[in-house]
């Protein structure tokens, strides 16, 4: 291991760029902030603001050109990832990329190709709840078998409310996409089919927004798995899954937490975001990509993993489209690269 810090660019400097970048200043080693790549300028100040050895630029090629940078940190919406990504596997630098890896399977297929030219994975993917203690530990219960093989899942995912640019195939693309990265990562085995229904709209969704919805995934054994999406529901943000084994039920996500008995009622607080919800996980999944950086290796979920979930959630879209049940037919085969 080099016993120099890497040197990080963030890309993109928005809620979770800005939320990577304290995150560098006060909790990870082994790593600093070198440069914030971000075309609104007061956006990109702020972003520094901190930060007085980090210069901002407008584009990474001006990044990988002008700043002697090791690595860097991707936290652009889905669609700008793959014009970060290209220029980033070419200067051969390590990347952290948020989630989805591209919008869909054919640009995530482009970005396998462009990084089997290098010597190893390059790419860690920041499907974060892999690293979050309590789905670690469904993890291993599911692999131990101790409460018999894994039948179902039902999973909730609940966000307080949506922005402007949020539309119905974002609730897919952009927040079930972590399902389709975390069940197959939990069942041990890939999604073969899905299905979509839209329920009865919430009235206080968006009028665009076809809001909440049910996914059903089928694994390839038959596990079923079904996913509330409900991102208007005012009250916080909850992500729970329970799992419904041979001879048990496990359960994961409730908030824990201070309760309190008084004026005749009782109650605790909720997460309003997944910044606080998923906390301990991002601190967990950064340290250890920085670690593995250094070390010349991804410690996490890899651009394969994300051509995956980029190829199931192109069905979904077209299950959500069609009403119809979609299989799931993936393009290309695991390339021994990423074994
Ligand atoms: C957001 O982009 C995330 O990644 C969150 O984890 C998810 O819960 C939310 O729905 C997405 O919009």
């Amino acid at each position: 291991m080099t016993t120099a810090n890497l040197r990080v660019a963030v890309v993109g400097a928005g809620q979770m760029g800005a939320d990577h970048i304290a995150r560098f200043s006060h909790k990870i080693s082994g790593a600093e902030v070198v440069a914030v790549v971000e075309p609104d300028e007061a956006r990109a100040k702020a972003a520094v603001a901190g930060l007085p050895e980090a210069s901002t630029r407008t584009r990474i090629e001006d990044a990988l050109e002008k700043d002697s940078i090791d690595a860097v940190l991707i936290a652009t919406p889905g669609p700008f990832h793959e014009a970060v990504l290209l220029p980033a596997l070419e200067a051969g630098v390590e990347i952290l990329c948020e989630k989805p890896l591209t919008p869909d399977s054919e640009s995530s297929l482009r970005i396998l190709q462009a990084e089997q030219q290098l010597d190893r994975p390059h790419i860690q993917l920041g499907f974060m709840r892999r690293f979050d203690a309590e789905y670690i530990a469904l993890r291993e219960l599911i692999a131990s078998a101790d409460a018999g093989a894994l039948l179902m899942l039902h999973c909730a995912h609940r966000n307080a409310s949506t922005g402007e640019g949020y539309t119905s195939s974002m609730l897919i693309t952009d927040s079930v996409v972590h399902e389709m990265d975390v069940i197959p990562w939990l069942v041990g085995e890939p999604i073969a089919a899905v299905e979509v229904k839209k329920a009865r709209k919430n009235s206080l969704a968006p009028a665009w927004l076809d809001d909440p919805q049910l996914i059903i995934f089928e694994t390839i054994s038959g596990v079923l798995a079904d996913v509330e999406i409900n991102v208007n529901v005012q009250f916080g943000y909850q992500v729970t899954t329970e799992a419904v084994f041979e001879k048990g039920i496990a359960e994961i996500g409730k908030t824990a937490g201070l309760m309190r008995w008084q004026d005749a009622s009782f109650g605790g607080v909720e997460h309003v975001s997944f910044k606080t919800r998923f906390a301990a996980a991002y601190d967990s999944q950064v340290q250890r990509w920085v670690n593995a950086a250094r070390n010349g290796t991804i410690d996490g979920p890899s651009a394969w993993d994300g051509f995956l979930a980029a190829t199931v959630s192109e069905a979904a879209v077209e299950a959500q489209t069609t009403g119809k049940r979609v299989a799931v037919q993936y393009a290309v085969a695991k390339p021994d690269f990423y074994n």
